[in-house]
């Protein structure tokens, strides 16, 4: 079959450099060229426009109003007090002022012209930070629990973030070239790349490490999931899971959300690190070039079988899976407020909606976090559901961080905002992102305000049902791992999944089709009056949509 042509713009890219240089010192154009576009990827940028405004610059025969949007590498999700204050000037000066955290743990700002992207990444530089293969058909951000209180085995799993996430990263210098302005290397056959080689792998593609109980991360929704499993406190490896991912395309069955399936058990260390990187080297080998809708490693999984997989995998590996081993998740949130961790340090998780860190008609967030870095007395974690920890705070400075979330209303925001509110999430789409279909992030707000009174009004407002809504069915709010999901599919318009659990191990099913909000509002009342008056004790809403029969309707 012919590869797609992305598969060609990889491979003459010259090691990811294609003609960026030259594209960025165009200035009749705020683009780049679409081969660029798709190599700046790998370097953790995408090309966008301000979709409000595209009318008006047609109107006017402007071309489109282009800007850049630049993605950190944070395994983990952690900066130190340092960073964030550098992240906060940058957003300042370059982009929107607004710091997005994503769902995988990371930070995007938007709005970058193409003239400024080379001083952002400097100043992300200086910081000591990097933006390589955020982006593209490569490993992206590796993401981890996030709640250091939760586990003995926190730090040693945010180590396994870090190795990970270092182990894949592209030998090309072309990063450091294109941006930093670094001599080119004079023999490269330094770059020679035994993973990705030149044609880097078939389709995006995501690892998350979780540990039970709490499934924060999301861990079945990664191409492949790390299930950490401990005895005794110590950690003896991980449960490996293939073949998670959400997206599929709206009239075309062949795509469909898939979660990961746990193919057996990996030994800590070397072994656990071999097993990624073979799986890694399988989907490069055996993915779909073709047809980049078929390409994500869910679709190898299943055109090729377990069985199969598991014969490669040991093969390549040159050692055996060892049977899965039981785990069980029971929670997929953030535990919000000040928490003691098993360190003794104090962590306060922060609730930020959407992940939009601004100050407005809420709180000072931004400004609160800025003051907070400036004391040095805390570093930053983000966690899967977009929020900010506090983190690493000593017994005797509590009080004065305490004091400033209090005093911008942080506290207050995070404290008294509805159970639903802060278990709801939602992508970025409009106006940036080019596939949106529908609101996400700028509605989800106003949304909720309008479902807190339906949850009132059936006394089931304490009731901690993941809610999350995404522009179109790409999934990036993991819309469809929701108890109630809603995907974008016109302007306005949504489809209504409900039925997820509440731990990540179920996704939802399509009940309705392409309605508005007064539709959508109409059936979650008839939904949440349903399931008040015949739950049973401590049943999820998720759980008791499957139980009574709702989706036969
Ligand atoms: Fe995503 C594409 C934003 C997490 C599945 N995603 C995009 C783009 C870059 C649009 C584009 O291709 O031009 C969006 C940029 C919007 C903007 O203006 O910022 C975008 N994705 C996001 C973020 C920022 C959403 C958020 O509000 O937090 C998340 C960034 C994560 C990160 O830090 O790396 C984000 N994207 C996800 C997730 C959730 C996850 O990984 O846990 C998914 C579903 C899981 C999965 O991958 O299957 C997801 N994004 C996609 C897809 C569908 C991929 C596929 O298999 O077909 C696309 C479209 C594509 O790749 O063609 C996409
Ligand atoms: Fe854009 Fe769709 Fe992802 Fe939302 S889910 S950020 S609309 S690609």
């Amino acid at each position: 079959m012919k590869p797609s042509p992305v598969e060609k713009i990889k491979k003459e890219s010259d090691g990811l450099r294609g003609t960026i240089k030259e594209g960025l010192v165009n200035d009749l154009t705020g683009a780049i060229s679409d081969a660029d576009m798709q190599v700046v990827k790998f370097h953790g940028m995408y090309l966008q426009d301000d979709r409000d405004r595209r009318d008006e610059r047609t109107e006017k025969k402007l071309e489109r109003l282009y800007s850049f949007m630049i993605r950190l590498r944070l395994p983990g999700g952690v900066l130190s007090a340092e960073q964030w204050k550098a992240c906060h000037h940058i957003a300042g000066k370059f982009s929107t002022g607004v710091i997005k955290i994503t769902t995988r743990q990371t930070i995007q700002l938007h709005g970058i012209l193409k003239s400024d992207l080379k001083p952002t990444i400097k100043a992300f530089n200086a910081a000591k930070l990097d933006s390589i293969a955020t982006c593209g058909d490569i490993n992206r951000n590796v993401a981890a629990a996030s709640h250091p209180c939760q586990s003995p085995l926190h730090a040693e799993i945010h180590g396994y973030a870090n190795l990970i996430s270092e182990r894949l990263m592209p030998k090309t210098k072309a990063w450091y070239e294109v941006w930093l302005d670094e001599e080119q290397l004079l023999d490269k056959k330094e770059e020679d790349d035994p993973l990705y080689q030149d044609r880097y792998l078939p389709r995006k593609f995501k690892i998350g490490i979780g540990i039970p109980p709490n499934n924060d991360v999301d861990v079945l929704t990664n191409d492949i999931g790390l299930i950490a499993i401990e005895k005794n406190g110590k950690l003896e490896g991980f449960n490996l899971a293939i073949g998670g991912g959400l997206s599929q395309t709206h009239g075309n069955p062949d795509t469909y959300p898939r979660l990961a399936t746990v193919i057996g058990f990996v030994p800590s260390g070397e072994p656990t690190l071999k097993a990624v990187y073979e799986v890694l080297t399988i989907q490069r080998d055996y993915g779909n070039r073709s047809d980049r809708k078929l390409a994500r490693l869910k679709y190898t999984v299943d055109k090729y079988g377990i069985p199969w997989w598991k014969q490669e995998l040991e093969k390549r590996m040159e050692f055996s899976l060892q049977p899965e081993r039981p785990y069980t998740f029971t929670a997929r949130k953030d535990y919000y407020g000040w928490h003691k961790g098993m360190n003794d340090l104090w962590y306060y998780t922060v609730f930020v909606e959407n992940g939009r860190v601004t100050d407005d008609e809420n709180a000072a967030l931004k400004t609160a976090l800025y003051e907070i870095a400036e004391t040095g007395l805390s570093q930053f974690r983000f966690t899967s559901n977009q929020n900010v920890i506090v983190a690493d705070v000593k017994e005797e400075d509590k009080k004065q961080i305490t004091a400033i979330l209090e005093k911008y209303s942080v506290a207050k925001f995070t404290e008294e905002s509805s159970t639903i509110r802060v278990n709801s999430m939602a992508c970025v789409a409009f106006p940036t992102c080019p596939l949106a279909l529908a609101e996400a992030q700028r509605y989800m707000p106003a949304f909720i305000s309008k479902v807190e009174p339906l949850m009132e009004k059936y006394k089931i407002a304490k009731e901690e049902i993941i809610i999350r809504m995404t522009g179109c069915p790409n999934g990036c709010g993991r819309s469809v791992a929701a108890e109630i999901g809603l995907i974008g599919t016109a302007y306005g318009r949504y489809n209504l999944h409900i039925g997820g659990d509440r731990e990540g191990t179920r996704l939802n099913t399509k009940y309705r089709e392409n309605i508005d909000e007064t539709e959508i509002l109409k059936t979650l009342d008839g939904l949440f009056n349903k399931y008040a008056e015949n739950r049973q004790p401590e049943e999820t809403f998720g759980d008791f949509v499957h139980r009574y029969g709702i989706l036969a309707d």
